[in-house]
């Protein structure tokens, strides 16, 4: 590995977006300060402080989901489904106007490449709202069993939404859009080391004129989140995060009659066959694994090829791997960002030195990393076996293991060995095996000869410790509706 060097972040892109020294929490329409204390939001590229934001403590989430009551009562719930409907275009709308704004930010305050803000997640945050905008007066089609009874399906009430860092602004949108598209008003938690971006959208629902309460924006570190989805007036939680964090959230509302949905971690399996397009592979595996900087749930994580082309396929990924650039998020030709905080890397480099403990082979390629900030370069474990716990455990970084396969069978097993099962890839030329691995793999989402293609019209989520529910498409409604 090269010396770390030092990088000044590009100023001109950096002035798109007017960062304020502080933020308060958004409620009732209104920025208000909040009665707790606050905290720093720093740019894990350089360290340097973004913003301080406000720290909402119990006072101040109850103040949030009193607003978000009220809004439902009075004004949400009653108006006509066409109507919410063109508040959520008026704000698909924006975000489409001030995308470099959102992807700016979000690279700043996360340390993704600006070339996945601004062609992956801001697209698709806009979609999103843009695709549940339409739902919005439609929703009898949505639960036809419920149309029958003459009347549309009703909202839950108020929903409170708690997400993680890796994709503030689109985990945002999957929480937002269906919520107030079935007329739920919503009270949101941003992780507390990617604050910013659902602060700039709460201008914008200011700047959409969305009636006060109807979105809440609390920040706060995992105590705030704890005082919402615990909150009596709550009458639904939605959660994406850490399997532990939601197995909490699931103890936390056990008896009462708030309805939950939960994404939670993963472990996916991303299998290669023999008679896959290598080149092509190699493209979706590092798409798989580097995209987000491995800040993904649903990544391919473990490799699994079959033995015969082990060899051949491991040569070209390492060369491809080579090409990758590590650096400025804000830099257009970026490849790997920054890791978003220091405990994330912290964890990346104890499980990585764990995989080179129990016995696999650790490769990187050559690659320089800034002095200041957090990173890892991208790096490949091989010889992996299905005991060893970098096999096992979610590491949310760049970091591939790879496993080897000889016969379909053997594939299906070694894919379903893990607690997870949200996502898996398939490569492979026939379109029976796809067909016959989609049914065998115990995973929510199975991709063919492609990854981490994401699409609002689409259902996403898991099985066993990923989670329960679903986001995206028709199903993603069902979540919000009684
Ligand atoms: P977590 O540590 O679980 O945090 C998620 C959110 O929950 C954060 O906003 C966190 O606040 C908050 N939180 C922490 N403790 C809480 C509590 N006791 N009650 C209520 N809220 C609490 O996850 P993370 O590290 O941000 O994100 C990484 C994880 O998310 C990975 O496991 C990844 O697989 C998963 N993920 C899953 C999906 C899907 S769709 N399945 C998508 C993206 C990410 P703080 O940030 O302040 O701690």
């Amino acid at each position: 590995m090269g010396s770390p060097f030092e990088y000044a972040p590009a100023p001109e892109s950096r002035s798109i977006v007017d960062i304020k020294p502080s933020y308060g929490l958004f409620v009732n329409g209104e920025f208000v300060d909040g009665h707790g204390k606050s905290f720093k939001t720093i740019s894990p590229a350089t360290e340097e402080v973004l913003a301080e934001v406000a720290e909402a403590d119990e006072a101040d989430v109850d103040a949030a989901v009193k607003a978000a009551r009220k809004a439902y009562d009075k004004v949400w719930s009653k108006m006509p489904g066409r109507e919410r409907a063109k508040y959520l275009y008026r704000i698909a709308r924006i975000i489409q106007e001030r995308s470099r704004e959102l992807a700016v930010l979000e690279s700043l305050d996360n340390g993704k490449p600006i070339k996945e803000s601004r062609d992956v997640d801001v697209p698709i945050v806009a979609a999103h709202f843009f695709y549940y905008a339409g739902w919005a007066d439609k929703l009898a089609y949505a639960m036809p069993h419920s149309a029958g009874r003459g009347s549309d399906p009703q909202p839950l009430g108020v929903a409170a939404q708690v997400i993680p860092w890796n994709f503030p602004l689109l985990m945002l949108a999957w929480k937002i859009a269906p919520a107030l598209a079935c007329g739920n008003t919503v009270v949101l938690k941003p992780a507390e080391t990617t604050p910013l971006t659902a602060l700039l959208f709460a201008e914008i629902c200011q700047q959409a004129d969305l009636p006060p309460g109807v979105v809440n924006i609390v920040t706060g570190a995992g105590g705030t989140g704890q005082a919402l989805v615990s909150h009596p007036g709550v009458d639904k939680v939605a959660f994406t995060g850490s399997t532990e964090v939601g197995k909490a959230i699931a103890r936390a509302v056990a008896g009462t009659d708030k309805k939950v949905t939960l994404e939670l971690g993963g472990k996916a399996a991303n299998i290669v066959f023999d008679d896959a397009p290598l080149n092509q592979a190699v493209e979706g595996i590092v798409n798989g694994i580097f995209f987000n900087q491995g800040h993904v749930c649903c990544a391919g994580s473990r490799l699994l090829v079959q033995e015969s082309v082990a060899e051949e396929l491991l040569a070209k990924l390492k060369r491809r791997m080579s090409t990758l650039r590590v650096g400025d998020p804000l830099d257009k030709n970026t490849d790997i960002g920054a890791i978003n905080s220091a405990e994330q890397l912290a964890r990346i480099r104890e499980l990585s030195d764990i995989g080179e403990a129990e016995g696999a082979g650790r490769w990187s390629p050559e690659c320089e990393l800034p002095q200041h900030g957090f990173w890892f370069p991208p790096t490949l474990f091989t010889g992996v076996s299905q005991a060893h716990r970098i096999a096992r455990e979610e590491i949310f970084g760049p970091v591939l293991s790879v496993l080897t396969f000889r016969t379909p069978s053997e594939a299906v097993e070694k894919a379903n060995n893990t607690p997870y099962g949200l996502s898996a890839g398939v490569w492979t030329e026939k379109g029976s095996r796809i067909l016959s691995m989609a049914n065998q793999l115990r995973a929510g989402v199975v991709w063919a000869n492609t990854f981490n293609k994401f699409d609002p019209t689409s259902p996403f989520g898991g099985f066993k410790e990923s989670g329960y529910g679903r986001e995206g498409g028709r199903h993603g409604l069902e979540a919000y509706l009684r």
